[in-house]
């Protein structure tokens, strides 16, 4: 399989986040991709490509113009404040305040996120973009008839919406992903989030449309982030009704209830006949993962990849979350390893 990656990704590496109620070091880290693409090479996957640059134009098609160029431009701002640390918001538009963007740069990042695990560092805008670039690029590999591919995204997507970062997201890969191949003729896109946090952004950005289905397992919302959304009651809204599906599960779930959970996903893209699939891919859902609760194994990983290989249509892969660095590598090519059905 091929895969497509950029070192760009070292660009970001955010300092701290606010967990349980402490600073600690990012999770979300560059390590994680780099183990990947180790992974990838000792597997002999197959060629290793850097992104083409397809512009902005592809990014705008997901996000708002204003949303990019506060992005964008966030960090400029933030040095001619004399400040060199890790951008970060603290507060937010919530119930009762208004959604009107304020002047200041604080204001807006507030207005621009959702949470505060997002940090802007110096070179984000760019680690991010790239991300975008390489997603793009192995989208475009499956238009020109690859079976297959994957984009070893870094930062992650999945929690980005038109106009909000957050949960470690800024531009959300997988929608821009889906968005292209619908713009280059495609007409039906399935999204699989096996992640095991909700890709709210993604579910927000295709809500009320019928041309991307999108399909989650993760963690119930009602004890796990991203919390405001990922209930299974939430089906799509107007022309989008009938087009998403989520499907939350307790904490300590394993691959019995997971796999059952992902037969229903597939249920439901079989039957939607989706022309391309592309899989939201986090590896978080794994054991041994530091800020997640399922069990799902090594093993369980070529399993289901073999499963998504059975819904028979092109698929493309976009690296998503997993903090388990030592075996986030092991996990990921090994679902990509199950697709291809030449594991050991
Ligand atoms: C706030 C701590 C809350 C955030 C968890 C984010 C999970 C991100 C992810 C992604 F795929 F996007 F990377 N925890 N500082 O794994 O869903
Ligand atoms: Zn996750």
């Amino acid at each position: 399989m091929l895969t497509i990656y950029s070192d760009d990704h070292h660009l970001h590496h955010g300092r701290c986040e606010l967990m349980d109620g402490q600073l600690m070091p990012c999770f979300e880290m560059p390590s994680r991709a780099d183990h990947v693409l180790q992974r990838v090479k000792d597997r002999q996957l197959g060629v290793v490509h850097a992104p083409e640059d397809f512009g902005m134009a592809p990014l705008q098609r997901i996000h708002d113009k204003d949303y990019l160029a506060f992005f964008q431009g966030a960090w400029e701002r933030w040095t001619t404040f004399g400040q060199d640390g890790d951008l970060l918001p603290y507060t937010w538009p919530a119930r009762t305040l208004r959604q009107v963007i304020p002047r200041s740069l604080h204001g807006q990042l507030g207005y621009y996120s959702f949470d505060g695990g997002a940090p802007i560092t110096a070179g984000t805008w760019q680690a991010a973009y790239s991300a975008a670039q390489v997603a793009l690029t192995a989208q475009q590999a499956i238009t020109q008839g690859e079976r297959a591919a994957f984009a070893l995204c870094r930062p992650p997507g999945h929690h980005a919406a038109s106009d909000l970062m957050g949960g470690y997201c800024y531009l959300n890969n997988a929608a821009i992903a889906a968005q292209a191949f619908l713009d280059q003729g495609h007409k039906r896109v399935a999204i699989l989030d096996v992640d095991y946090h909700h890709g709210n952004g993604t579910q927000s950005i295709f809500y009320q449309r019928s041309d991307v289905l999108f399909a989650s397992i993760h963690g119930d919302p009602a004890a796990e982030f991203p919390f405001f959304l990922g209930y299974a009651d939430e089906l799509g809204e107007g022309a989008g009704e009938g087009f998403n599906f989520n499907y939350p599960l307790p904490a300590g779930s394993g691959w019995e209830s997971w796999s059952a959970a992902l037969e229903q996903a597939c249920g439901q893209i079989e039957g939607y006949d989706a022309d391309v699939i592309v899989v939201s891919l986090g590896v978080d859902t794994f054991k041994d993962d530091p800020i997640s609760q399922f069990k799902l194994d090594s093993p369980d990983y070529l399993a289901m990849g073999a499963r998504i290989a059975r819904l028979g249509k092109p698929t493309l892969f976009v690296m998503e979350g997993g903090y388990a660095v030592a075996e986030i590598g092991i996990n990921a090519v090994n679902v990509l390893e199950g697709f291809e059905g030449d594991a050991p």
